[in-house]
């Protein structure tokens, strides 16, 4: 087992989730602070987790810093445009939004924000298209970048927030660089049933 391996499991039995460094003259372990999350996953209902998921879970892959919550722009206006106001403050870099059906949560967030804000429209009732045309017709002057209806659009959401951030961090930069090329890999090496 790697040295780096035995301090994940060090610091995982401790309870630790920010991890341990070694300090000093590494004869030490002391305690890393949490990284702050870098994208925000928001979405209108706790019914959308099983589509959001599919971000979380490619920036999970990817390394990216990220935070999940429900969040509606009809059911909690007051608290969704608190979120949005303080994203930026709270070194929030990237937002993905998604919501279904009057899918208004993406534009709502950027009217109250700086950052970028990713669209995901929630397969719907009308097969996503009312929360696709909701989430795109944005009118000129507060963008939303509307990724796919459904889990392709949330996966695709995640991987574009991570292109965006990797413009400035290397190390997301080299994940995706990864993530692309076993992508590839995996395409190229496919069977087919005949
Ligand atoms: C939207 O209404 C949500 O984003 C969700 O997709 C849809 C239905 O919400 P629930 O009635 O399942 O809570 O605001």
């Amino acid at each position: 087992m790697g040295i780096s391996q035995m301090i994940r499991d060090a610091s995982t039995s401790l309870g630790m989730t920010g991890g341990l460094a070694f300090h000093r003259n590494a004869l030490e372990c002391v305690p890393m602070p949490e990284s702050k999350p870098l994208v925000g996953v928001i979405m209108g209902s706790k019914s959308d987790w099983d589509t959001m998921r599919n971000a979380v879970e490619t920036l999970d892959e990817l390394g990216v810093s990220n935070e999940a919550r429900v969040l509606s722009a009809h059911r909690t206006p007051d608290a969704t445009a608190e979120f949005a106001r303080g994203a930026a403050d709270r070194g929030l870099r990237v937002i993905i939004a998604g919501a279904g059906g009057a899918a208004h949560l993406a534009g709502v967030i950027a009217a109250h924000t700086w950052l970028p804000v990713l669209g995901v429209p929630i397969q719907s009732k009308l097969q996503g298209l009312d929360s696709l045309l909701s989430t795109a017709q944005m009118p000129g002057g507060i963008p939303v970048g509307t990724l796919a209806i459904g889990e392709a659009g949330a996966k695709n959401a995640a991987l574009l927030a991570a292109a965006i951030l990797a413009t400035s961090d290397d190390t997301i930069r080299q994940k995706l660089e990864a993530f692309r090329r076993k992508q590839s890999e995996a395409v190229l090496a496919a069977k087919l049933p005949r």
